[in-house]
């Protein structure tokens, strides 16, 4: 298998999200640490412009988005399934809820004014003031909710989940873990790791031994890398054919045209590149950098804007 590189930081909560699942599926990873603001020019570099955490790398190809990096590490290693087929949409429509709506209540509800010095660890009002500036301009005037809502939502949102852990299995949807688990786990393990905001998970003990279950899955085993070690490997390795899938054309546009996509939410970074790659649910465009080479960077459909550039 080559080698599965990921460029992540440790309190990203998507991150953890990935890091659970290589420990899931016990896949040996390389580890790149990359800044948690901007600027990430080794990032730039590999993905054109995509700056959110993490991202995935196998050669030349680099994967935006923790929902096609579990496909692809589905795809790498089958057994056992994020996707098991019984529950399979259920589960990736319940961690899509997770991955939106419960991580920004999480997210909300945790960045609060008790908790502001121990969620990003012991930096300076300078740190703290840049990385207050980063996440307002990276979320472009998107609206917030407040401490009060994101509160109630919060309590409500885990009333249900431990309602569906209330029949004695182990995982959300039953007796085997699915990508159900792994988003959901992700943003509540933000909230968990705060020790002044997460005494509001102490009335719901089922989900807090759910979250000893996931968590202990482990990261499996990482060997650490430098970014621009990764960025050699990149340049001296070859993209994967994407030229013989099928081709779902949505927009009107055919492969081999310049495009440029981001994402739809938040971020709004376009990537510009030749497309390559366009299934129902992955695109994929071809760009050259000065330092990563020729790469191809893949997104998933959902989430994400494409439009023809010029
Ligand atoms: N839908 C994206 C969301 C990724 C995301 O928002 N990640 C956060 C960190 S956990 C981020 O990018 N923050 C800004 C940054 O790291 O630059 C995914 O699933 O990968």
């Amino acid at each position: 298998m080559s080698e599965i590189i990921f460029h992540h930081y440790p309190i990203s909560p998507f991150s953890e999200k990935i890091r659970l699942i290589f420990g899931m599926k016990k896949i040996n990873w390389t580890s790149v640490m990359i800044p948690p603001i901007m600027p990430k020019p080794d990032v730039v570099a590999l993905t054109g412009g995509y700056r959110r955490t993490p991202i995935l790398q196998i050669g030349a190809d680099v994967y935006c988005d923790t929902a096609l990096i579990a496909d692809v590490l589905d795809k790498l290693v089958p057994t056992p399934s994020l996707y098991p087929p019984a529950i399979a949409g259920l589960a990736r429509t319940l961690a899509q809820w997770a991955d939106t709506t419960l991580f920004w209540t999480a997210i909300a509800y945790t960045f609060q004014p008790a908790a502001m010095s121990s969620i990003l660890g012991n930096i300076s009002p300078e740190q703290m003031q840049a990385f207050a500036a980063d996440r307002a301009a990276m979320r472009a005037g998107a609206p917030r909710i407040s401490l009060s809502e994101a509160t109630v939502q919060l309590h409500e949102y885990l009333r249900r989940l431990s309602n569906m852990l209330g029949h004695g299995q182990a995982y959300l949807l039953g007796a085997d873990a699915s990508i159900a688990d792994f988003s959901v786990y992700h943003a509540l393990w933000f909230i968990r790791r705060v020790a002044a905001v997460n005494s509001i998970l102490d009335s719901y003990p089922a989900v807090l031994k759910w979250m000893d279950q996931v968590a202990a899955f482990g990261h499996h085993h990482a060997e650490k890398m430098s970014s621009g070690d990764a960025l050699d490997i990149a340049r001296n390795a070859v993209a994967s054919d994407v030229g013989t899938t099928e081709f779902v054309d949505t927009h009107g546009i055919a492969l081999g045209e310049q495009v440029s996509v981001m994402p739809a939410d938040y971020a709004f970074d376009p990537v510009i590149g030749e497309l390559v790659l366009a299934t129902h649910n992955q695109i994929a465009v071809r760009r050259q950098d000065e330092r990563a080479g020729t790469v191809v960077v893949h997104f998933p459909r959902l989430g994400f804007q494409m439009k023809r550039v010029g």
